[in-house]
């Protein structure tokens, strides 16, 4: 198989990419990725001998259209991810996720290539607290920030695409995903990395929004049965039955690495920020037989705590950067 991987130099695309040559030496795969600030060859270093990395934008038609044209089937991965640069800017978002997605539609219809779009569980809005309601493929669509208002723009795309031109696709909306080569940017490395460097990890608001956590490999498993054995034109959830609230997670990572639990600060809270993400996976555990591995989340943090640790080189000339624009923003 020929698989064209968007997005793959990022966190969960590079993590895909790994486990697929790792696994499944049958797979010829090709890299498309901008290398924005969240993507870097480094994490793909390992295996740079075994794919072919483009680096180049998913809104250039006339490239999409040619590595499109010499692929099997295409994982779409590649988006702008973080919620809070959209806020403060959101017309990267648009051009990536809409514009992007749209590109790569139009070139797997034309040649008629299989295409796996990877979506999040944040189209669906926010949750109530303490409240048994998850969300399942019925949930309507109700995003809250400019970034999931592009990741809910690109999955009606995807859907009408399927509908109206008979495009092979399906999709999947996951969870908050964690493990090696996430950028620093976001909530788990951001925390560790602080700890690392002698800052005091931040926590938004009162810490009590509840996201629902799970491991990058089982996301990237899940991925690989929906392209298998998913039904055309389907949407499946995909969620490891990890709700924890944000002060919980902060706290637990400054227990595993010897510090006091109490050692952080509160600061400003995200604009707009949705209270409790949750998804119900029976879908694709009943159809798909997927379960997930990593079921000890405490035994992953410690494992991603141990990454980037071990791997300073790859954050380390991220990390006072990031540390400066979250400053100018209060956080
Ligand atoms: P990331 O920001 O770490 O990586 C995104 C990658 O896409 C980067 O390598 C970047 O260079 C590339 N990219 C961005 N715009 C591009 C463009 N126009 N052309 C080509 N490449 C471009 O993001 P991630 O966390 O790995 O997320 C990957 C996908 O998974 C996204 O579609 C995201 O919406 C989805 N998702 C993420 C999570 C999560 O918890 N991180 C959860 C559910 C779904
Ligand atoms: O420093 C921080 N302190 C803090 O309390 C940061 C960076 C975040 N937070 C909070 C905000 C969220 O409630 O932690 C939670 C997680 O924040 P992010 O890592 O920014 O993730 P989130 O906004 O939940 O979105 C993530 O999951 C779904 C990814 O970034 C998305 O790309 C994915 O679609």
């Amino acid at each position: 198989m020929r698989l064209l991987v968007t997005g793959g130099a990022g966190f969960i695309g590079a993590n895909f990419v790994h486990a697929t040559v790792r696994e499944r030496p049958d797979v010829e795969v090709t890299v498309i990725d901008a290398l924005t600030y969240a993507g870097s060859r480094e994490s793909l270093a390992p295996v740079a001998d075994r794919i072919r990395l483009v680096a180049g934008d998913i809104t250039d038609a006339e490239l999409v259209d040619r590595l499109v044209a010499e692929a099997d089937a295409v994982v779409h991965f590649a988006a702008e991810t973080h919620v809070d640069n959209a806020l403060a800017d959101p017309a990267p978002f648009v051009h990536s996720n809409v514009v992007g997605t749209f590109t790569v539609l139009e070139a797997v219809r034309r040649h008629g290539v299989r295409l796996h779009h990877v979506s999040t569980d944040e189209v669906y809005g926010d949750l109530p607290l303490d409240s048994p309601q998850r969300f399942t493929e019925r949930t309507p669509y109700n995003p809250s920030s400019p970034y999931s208002a592009t990741k809910a723009g690109a999955d009606m795309l995807v859907r009408a695409w399927v509908r109206s031109y008979g495009v092979r696709a399906t999709i999947s909306n996951c969870s908050n995903n964690y493990g090696p080569y996430q950028h620093v940017e976001k909530f788990i490395p951001r925390q560790i990395t602080n700890v690392l460097t002698g800052r005091r990890p931040k926590l938004y608001g009162s810490g009590a929004n509840v996201r629902d956590w799970i491991h990058v490999d089982d996301h990237n498993r899940a991925v690989w049965r929906i392209l298998t054995d998913g039904r055309i034109g389907r949407t499946y959830l995909i969620g490891a039955d990890g709700e924890r609230s944000n002060l919980s997670v902060l706290r637990t990572i400054l227990r595993l690495m010897g510090r006091d639990p109490d050692d952080f600060d509160h600061v400003a809270d995200r604009a707009g920020h949705d209270l409790r993400y949750a998804i119900d996976p029976s879908a694709l555990r009943d159809e798909l037989g997927w379960r997930p591995c990593h079921t000890d989340f405490e035994a992953g943090l410690r494992a991603t705590i141990e990454w980037y640790r071990e791997n300073e080189s790859w954050w380390r000339p991220l990390k006072d950067a990031v540390e400066a624009r979250y400053q100018e923003r209060g956080q």
